[in-house]
């Protein structure tokens, strides 16, 4: 196999810390200080987790899911110098229409940053009828302006790939029920403008293994590599005693992201430490961003723990993606033709 290449920008200033002890020998290791956000972060928000942050200036930039205290989420914008350490704006986002007038969703939650050429666009689950996918986009982070919801309720988990693909925008998303969503896999959408969505394929459905056998979702924004999209994901097994979310990861085609090309049969990360085991809702590993540097394939992904706080994980691009084809598992699912 040639030399596994992230494909994208450089940031030397990745957050990082190399494994210790037995996490040497984990794919997706765990940062020693998470979590790297605690509760209470910010006056009249309990908890702030599920958020997505990227390069931005000289530091990053992110948005963040805060559920207040009344118990409804709202997305907040939060600065930092290392991607460790965070500050947040006091107030949520203030969207508004393309006129310029405020239109916030009712509430809004697990959001999604990614950059796309010169615009950053943020996708959040919101209310439309049901649980369904807001999409907004801003070039400065002071403006945020909404576009169209992409999608039909019922719908949740949906991501931008970085780039257009083909000369279409692409977005995965997980079509499902409403309420707490019991079901799900994952789809592909086309889309010329943001505004008309179509050519719908499924990329994979919930697995035949036991801990993604409820439902799955797309996490971070595809990163791309030479072998495709490097994807991670979350996936969700029912307990007798409730769900437990983990963080699964599959390689989608680089020209048509409704292929999988590989997918890692085991979790890379399970709820196992204080912080992703006890919390609001215990048991949850959930990824909604990663970073990774071109040069020196470190990648580190933001994953929400346990509903209550941010925590960091980290991996190489080479040793990740090594590990995934080397155990990787297509289902016939996963492969069928369907629509494409
Ligand atoms: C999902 C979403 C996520 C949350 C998860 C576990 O339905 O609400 O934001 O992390 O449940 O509670």
């Amino acid at each position: 196999m040639s030399e596994i290449k992230i494909i994208g920008s450089d940031i030397p200033n990745l957050p990082w810390q190399e494994p210790e002890g037995e996490a040497a020998d984990l794919p997706l290791w765990r940062y020693q200080d998470n979590p790297i956000i605690g509760r209470n972060p910010i006056p009249n928000v309990a908890r702030i987790f599920n958020s997505s942050v990227l390069p931005y200036e000289d530091g990053f930039i992110g948005v963040f899911r805060g559920d207040k205290t009344n118990g409804v989420p709202s997305i907040y914008l939060g600065r930092s110098k290392d991607a460790f350490h965070w500050n947040f704006n006091r107030e949520p986002i203030l969207f508004t229409d393309e006129k310029g007038n405020p239109f916030m969703p009712r509430y809004a939650y697990d959001p999604r940053l990614v950059k796309i050429e010169d615009t950053y666009y943020i996708m959040w689950c919101q209310d439309f009828y049901g649980a369904s996918i807001g999409l907004a986009k801003t070039k400065n982070f002071k403006t945020f302006t909404r576009l169209e919801n992409p999608f039909l309720p019922f719908n949740r988990n949906a991501v931008l790939f970085p780039r257009k693909i083909n000369g279409n925008y692409l977005m995965l998303s997980r079509p499902s029920d409403s309420g707490h969503t019991p079901f799900g896999d994952i789809f592909v959408s086309e889309s010329p403008d943001l505004v008309f969505w179509g050519r719908h394929r499924h990329v994979m459905s919930r697995g035949n293994e036991w801990w993604e056998s409820l439902k799955i979702g797309g996490g971070a924004a595809p990163i791309e590599t030479s072998e495709g999209w490097l994807l991670f994901y979350h996936g969700v097994s029912g307990t007798c005693n409730g769900y437990v979310y983990s963080i699964g990861a599959a390689i989608l085609d680089r020209d048509n992201p409704s292929v999988v090309k590989y997918r890692c049969p085991t979790h890379l990360l399970t709820p196992e430490e204080w912080y992703e085991e006890r919390g609001f809702v215990p048991n949850v590993t959930f990824p909604c961003a990663a970073l990774a540097d071109a040069t020196t394939g470190r990648i580190a992904v933001y994953y929400g723990s346990a509903d209550s706080y941010v925590s960091l994980a980290f991996a190489r691009a080479e040793e990740l993606i090594h590990y995934i084809i080397q155990n990787s598992v297509v289902t016939q699912d996963d492969t069928e033709i369907g629509l494409r």
